[in-house]
């Protein structure tokens, strides 16, 4: 029988302070400063992609900031095989599975070929829609058992997309089908203007799959090792017994929804500086300073390589010819249908006026 209970998990409290003792992979400091290291890095790719969307170099972004813990900790505890089905706002984890910058890049630029990345070629491209993600999660999830593979699907879904029927039919089938499947819920308060509590009068948002009898827990997802723990152990049991778990995951948007928002609008700004007392990067490295395993300048050093890491990216994706607009329609199909092949017809007539009367 499912267990009916949904339990909390917080390791290092806001302070840096170890709230309950730590599980045994945090016992090695190389992989908790590889874990610091790696949300870093989603901090300042974030930042610098928010800058280039303010300079017009990219039309629209999706931030991430104050959320790095939980998109770290998830992607760093799956496998190469696994198969990640994010949202819109999982550009760190899409970089931790070897999605590269320059690909990022054309993804964030509107270049399709963005979504065509070398590294997890499995991997789905970042879903727009809400929830669509879910119900192919466990279609893939449904091969992977069909086909023998310990392979694990994880999906990540939002809390207000954690309201969709898509979400609710996904479970549904996840749970009759014992598919292995991770649904991770991130619950960051917010669904654009839409606060958690009037969202849904669920107490927690990882209990809607018990109904469908899969197990759920929640866990501190400003707390790196929280996520990285709960998201390895239901990937463990999903790969080894096919069984299903929700993981919900708390954290706080704290920045605006995307770059054509602005959050001012509809937040307290109190709310919000009291969420950064809550960040994820300040108490991992308050922790790895107490014990003497981090510096000030293995700070400064990472800085300096994660923004050359970062320039050089950018750098490679501003080089890059522009597409064509008619490549839009170039990738969805092998053969366009009729009524699309005469809009790229139309597209293409258009753009070469454009260019005849030298403004193309
Ligand atoms: C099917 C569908 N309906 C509506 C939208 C518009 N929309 C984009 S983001 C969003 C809110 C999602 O909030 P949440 O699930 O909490 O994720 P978050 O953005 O906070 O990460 C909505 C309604 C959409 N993209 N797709
Ligand atoms: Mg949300």
């Amino acid at each position: 029988m499912t267990n009916l209970d949904i339990p909390y998990t917080r390791y290092l409290s806001p302070d840096g302070s170890v709230a309950t003792e730590l599980p045994p992979f945090a016992e090695d400091q190389d992989k908790l400063i590889e874990l610091y290291r790696r949300m870093t890095f989603a901090r300042r790719y974030d930042g610098k992609l928010t800058a280039l969307q303010r300079t017009g170099r990219i039309p629209s972004y999706a931030p991430e900031l104050g959320e790095e813990a939980v998109r770290i900790g998830y992607a760093s505890a799956m496998k190469e095989e696994d198969v990640l089905l994010g949202t819109y706002r999982d550009t760190a984890a899409m970089i931790v599975r070897g999605v590269t910058i320059d690909e990022d890049l054309m993804f964030w630029g509107g270049d399709e070929r963005g979504n065509v990345f070398a590294g997890p070629s499995q991997d789905f491209p970042l879903a727009t829609p809400i929830a669509t993600q879910t119900t192919q999660a466990v279609g893939v999830a449904y091969a992977f058992k069909l086909r023998n593979e310990k392979r694990v699907a994880v999906t990540t879904i939002g809390d207000g997309g954690s309201s969709k029927g898509d979400f609710y039919e996904a479970m549904n089938f996840a749970g009759a089908w014992q598919v292995p499947v991770v649904f991770i819920i991130i619950n960051n308060q917010w669904a654009i203007s839409m606060p958690r509590e009037r969202q849904s009068a669920a107490e927690t948002l990882a209990q809607k799959g018990l109904a469908a009898g899969i197990p759920g827990e929640q866990v501190d997802g400003n707390d790196v090792i929280a996520v990285y723990d709960a998201v390895s152990r239901a990937l463990e049991k999903a790969r080894e017994g096919g069984c299903p778990t929700v993981v919900e995951t708390i954290t706080y948007r704290l920045t605006d929804h995307s770059t054509a928002d602005d959050a001012s609008r509809y937040r307290d700004p109190d709310e919000v500086s009291a969420h950064w007392k809550n960040e994820p990067l300040i108490r991992l490295r308050t922790y790895l300073t107490e014990c003497q395993a981090w510096s000030k300048s293995d700070e400064e050093n990472l800085l300096s390589g994660i923004d050359a890491k970062i320039d050089e990216g950018v750098a490679a994706y501003e080089v890059l010819e522009p597409q064509p607009p008619e490549a839009m329609f170039d990738n969805m199909y092998a053969e366009l249908p009729a009524d699309l092949k005469d809009q790229r017809d139309a597209v293409l007539a258009e753009y070469t006026a454009g260019e005849e009367q030298g403004h193309g």
